[in-house]
């Protein structure tokens, strides 16, 4: 991770929209800088971060020159663009749309609900953190089950075949969310493809524990 890197990512450790970014990064081989915000004291929420993603999520990625870029599949979408190897969407139109459809149901449908300032929200609103965490934990797990399906034929080890796509990048971070909010991954596909995964050094440097902002929970 240069100091000079043309990119910047800013991220935080347990992000699972930044550790997406963070993956795809590594596997294209990109020269990068990680700008850590820390989510739990505010710091996507200062003007100058604000000016760069007005929605105040990590990641942002600034590619220099060009300005700010936000929204993880985004900027993934992007990166795969301008550096098509590995391909993170190989095949045919119909394939390319499977493993879109498997990542945004992660992204879109799963991982919002996690998010800080939706559980936030839902304390101001007055509800109890059982009912919240129950809650969190039925989404991760009717969302998870539907994933298992969506790659059910598919021979792995990875979700869509033998290396790895978008769904994979989507899917290891989604896992450890799970893990967080205590649903223990109980399906097969999804858990093989997790391993395979994490077995690679573009996975494994990506990690929570591998980031400059680590903090032991
Ligand atoms: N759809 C967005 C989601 C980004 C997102 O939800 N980021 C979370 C961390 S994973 C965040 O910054 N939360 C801060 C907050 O809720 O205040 C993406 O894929 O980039």
């Amino acid at each position: 991770v240069s100091a000079e890197a043309a990119l910047v990512l800013h991220s935080y450790y347990r992000s699972s929209a930044a550790w997406r970014v963070r993956i795809a990064l590594n596997m294209k081989g990109l020269d990068h800088r990680i700008v850590t915000r820390h989510l739990r004291r505010g710091e996507q929420s200062t003007p100058d971060y604000l000016a760069l993603n007005p929605q105040g999520l990590v990641p942002t990625l600034e590619a220099a020159g060009k300005g700010a870029l936000t929204q993880s599949l985004a900027i993934i979408d992007y990166l795969d663009e301008l550096h098509p190897e590995p391909p993170l969407r190989p095949g045919p139109a119909l394939r390319r749309a499977r493993i879109l459809a498997f990542a945004l149901a992660i992204a879109c449908d799963i991982h919002p609900v996690q998010n800080l300032k939706v559980l936030h929200r839902l304390r101001a609103l007055g509800h109890a953190e059982p009912e919240i965490a129950g809650w969190a934990k039925a989404v991760i797990e009717d969302g998870l089950e539907a994933c298992e399906q969506l790659i059910a034929d598919e021979p792995g080890p990875f979700c869509f075949g033998p290396a790895p796509t978008l769904a994979d990048l989507c899917l290891v971070p989604q896992l450890a969310n799970a893990r967080r909010f205590e649903v223990e991954p109980r399906w097969p596909r999804l858990v093989a493809a997790e391993r395979a995964a994490r077995a690679l050094p573009a996975f494994a440097a990506a990690a929570p524990e591998r980031q400059p902002d680590f903090e032991a929970a």
